[in-house]
């Protein structure tokens, strides 16, 4: 199965035959608006509508299309919401969510958010730091990695019926990755409640990664010795590596990565030059320090 053609498809298709009239109308008003706060870790570059934001969408529980989350996820019951945590923590347990995330300050930030299908977006997160919930939980000496699971609930992610995905979605971080300030737990954007299509009630974003690290509807974290199984990995390992750092430098198989295409910037030129770590590098890279990220990808 080809999954990610997205990129095929749109490179050979000029913008202006994509881009319909209430895109055009967002991409023009986005870059109207006045310009974003560069504040603590936000990035001064104008965010995505929230059109954009909000009606494309990778999230295969509803459908492959980039629309289908914007048109089947409404559907998803988000309250009540359990989310089990387990492994090597001094809290274990099964938490409601506004227990578990009691007490941690909410942030906004806004970041450059990069797709493995050579896209990008910049979206206005809240959220929290995951370094916080982590050290609210105890992470115990011998941990390395964290593990994520997203919601099996077929009945309401009509997606989870069928397909090669072997459901849940899975995702993982290194300590260092998942201790990182800017690593969130994302609750919301622009202000709102987080969207369903984008993750309600709360994903994961690690801005320096491609976009399918950043794992929606969380019901699971785990502490663990081992790297754990990752969805894209599992299905296409030599295609998506457990890091997934963005790097213009480490092509996919079936495509560069040195550019991507500006979601709603179609009318003002579209693509830019991709940057190493997505432009985070400063914050991140040593994270990497003597590792082969060609080998290590
Ligand atoms: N559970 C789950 N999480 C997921 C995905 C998914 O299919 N299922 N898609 C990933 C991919 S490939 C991307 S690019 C981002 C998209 O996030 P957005 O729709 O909020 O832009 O979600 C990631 N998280
Ligand atoms: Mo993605």
């Amino acid at each position: 199965m080809n999954f990610k053609q997205d990129l095929r498809w749109s490179d050979v298709t000029p913008q202006h035959l994509f881009l319909n009239r209430r895109q055009i109308i967002a991409a023009a008003a986005a870059l109207a608006a006045s310009p974003a706060l560069a504040a603590g870790y936000s990035t001064d570059e104008t965010p995505n509508s929230f059109e954009d934001i909000t009606n494309y969408n990778n999230y295969y529980e509803f459908g492959y299309g980039k629309e289908d989350p914007a048109a089947y996820a409404g559907a998803l019951t988000t309250s009540p919401w359990k989310v089990v945590v387990d492994g090597m923590v001094d809290k274990p347990g099964t938490y409601d969510l506004g227990d578990l995330i009691a007490g941690l300050p909410i942030e906004e930030r806004i970041y450059r958010f990069r797709c493995v299908e050579a896209w990008s977006m910049v979206i206005p997160w809240q959220g929290l730091q995951l370094s916080s919930l982590l050290n609210k939980l105890g992470v115990q000496p011998g941990a390395k990695y964290v593990a994520f699971e997203t919601l099996v609930r077929p009945e309401e992610m009509p997606g989870q019926q069928g397909g090669s995905i072997d459901w849940p979605y899975r995702e993982g971080l290194r300590l260092d990755e998942a201790m990182n300030p800017l690593t969130l737990l994302a609750t919301g954007l622009y202000g709102k409640p987080m969207p369903n299509q984008n993750g309600a009630p709360i994903r994961l974003v690690v801005p320096w990664k491609y976009g399918f690290k950043s794992i929606k509807a969380i019901v699971r974290i785990s502490l663990t010795i081992k790297q754990p199984q990752t969805t894209w990995n599992m299905l296409q390992p030599n295609e998506y590596g457990f890091y997934a750092n963005v790097n213009p430098q480490v092509n996919h198989p079936r495509w560069s990565q040195a550019s991507e295409r500006v979601i709603g910037a179609g009318l003002f030129g579209g693509r830019k030059d991709t940057l190493m770590f997505n432009g985070y590098g400063d914050q991140v890279a040593g994270l990497y320090a003597g590792m082969d990220l060609a080998k290590e990808y």
